[in-house]
């Protein structure tokens, strides 16, 4: 086990924050960037250790460990929650364990962050949130990676919405497209099977996108309508270790049993009207997430492939030199930017996971209910699972539950 610090750095004497950490593929790899970084950025009310990692294969789990610093590891998440030098548990792995995981780390004291989607299911998500309101009473906290809401140009938007700058809403338009499935060869990787990952575009990019706009927005859904669609049904297996998004095939051939894209409209309680789009089959665009809200007195827009960037159309404004224009998301008194560089030096995707610690280390300390909670969770949870039933049905409205 690591000793607290003797240094005089940004984190010395500060009471450490001992995190133990399931899975190390790609979302392991980001979070284990926002535990090393947030507490040397930020100053923070506790100190950050990366204390366990834990994954099934001793080896690959010691490799990752130390390239991702990691003191020590363990090899079933078991052992780890068991441990009593650990006080959060970071959760990484496909959907299927994130209840069983979540509930059982809860039970055993810990502080849980847990990647999303939530669950697999809402009977999951329903369990965990539960346990998560349990543990509050406790005094133990649960948090969701919903980690685009601390995108610095997504927080200002926010930000502006609840300050009236757009007044009341009328449309909320996102997109989330990638396009690393157009490929018909691309292995049949977990992703791609329902019973680990729960569903395809639609709980791995259209969870992001329902959250941020509800979290935008400031309002939830009140029902959907939607299509889904699998465009390339069989696929060869999947072999060897994958790595981000991509993975080798060992030969052989599987049925997808997720699907590849997600269109739906919904309804808000105030009458505005959303429309999302959520696919891995947009040739060309990689991880564009698009969104704009229009209101009776302006609009917002925003790209995650140019994220310093936040366009503004204020409504108020003469038309003759009314127009978008762009907010270099960069000043020090935007959203988590103090602490980083001079106006105009840019952040980028991986800090939106450093903001994520900084905000939930800061509420572990203060006692405070993180967000987004397990209950947030949970209705993103609904909404997803509102989308598949209408979906099933052609299109009929269907209304989100809870
Ligand atoms: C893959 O589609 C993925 O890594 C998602 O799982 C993440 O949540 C998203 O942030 C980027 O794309």
């Amino acid at each position: 086990m690591e000793q607290p610090h003797q240094s005089a750095g940004p984190e010395a004497g500060k009471p450490p924050l001992r995190v133990g950490m399931v899975g190390y593929a790609f979302m392991g790899a980001a979070h284990s960037q926002g535990w090393r970084t947030a507490g040397r950025v930020f100053d923070l009310p506790r100190r950050p250790v990366l204390a366990v990692l834990c994954g099934r294969d001793p080896f690959a789990v010691r490799s990752a460990a130390d390239r991702h610093g990691w003191a020590a590891t363990e090899t079933d998440w078991r052992a780890l929650i068991a441990r009593d030098d650990v006080d959060l548990v970071d959760i990484c792995t496909p959907g299927d364990s994130h209840a069983e995981i979540a509930t059982a780390a809860l039970a055993a004291g810990k502080h849980v962050l847990c990647e999303k989607p939530l669950a697999n299911s809402v009977e999951e998500a329903l369990a965990m949130a539960a346990a998560a309101e349990a543990a509050y009473e406790r005094g133990q906290l649960a948090m969701v990676g919903f980690n685009y809401r601390r995108v610095p140009a997504t927080a200002l938007a926010r930000r502006m919405v609840a300050d009236g700058r757009l007044g009341a809403l009328r449309h909320v338009r996102v997109t989330y497209l990638q396009d690393w499935l157009v490929d018909r060869e691309f292995p049949l990787t977990w992703r791609l099977r329902r019973e680990l990952a729960g569903s395809g575009s639609l709980g791995d990019l259209g969870a992001h996108i329902v959250d941020l706009a509800q979290h935008l927005s400031g309002e939830r859904l009140a029902g959907v309508s939607a299509l889904t669609e699998t465009f390339v049904r069989r696929r060869p297996l999947p072999g060897g270790p994958t790595s981000g998004l991509s993975a080798a095939s060992a030969g052989g051939i599987g049925t997808v049993t997720v699907d590849d894209a997600a269109l739906f409209t919904g309804r808000f309680a105030s009458g505005a009207l959303a429309s999302f789009e959520a696919t891995r089959f947009a040739t060309g665009r990689k991880n564009a997430l698009r969104l704009e809200l229009n209101g009776e007195r302006g609009s917002l827009a925003f790209d995650l492939e140019r994220l310093n960037e936040l366009w503004y159309h204020d409504g108020t404004e003469p038309g003759t030199h009314a127009g978008f224009r762009r907010i270099l998301v960069t000043e020090p008194d935007h959203p988590y930017l103090d602490a980083w560089w001079p106006p105009g030096h840019a952040l980028g995707y991986e800090h939106t996971f450093v903001h994520q610690i900084r905000d939930l280390v800061h509420a572990v300390a203060e006692g405070r209910a993180p967000q987004p909670s397990f209950a947030d969770g949970l209705q993103v949870q609904r909404v997803l699972a509102a989308v598949e039933e209408s979906a099933a049905k052609n299109s009929v409205y269907t209304p989100i539950a809870g």
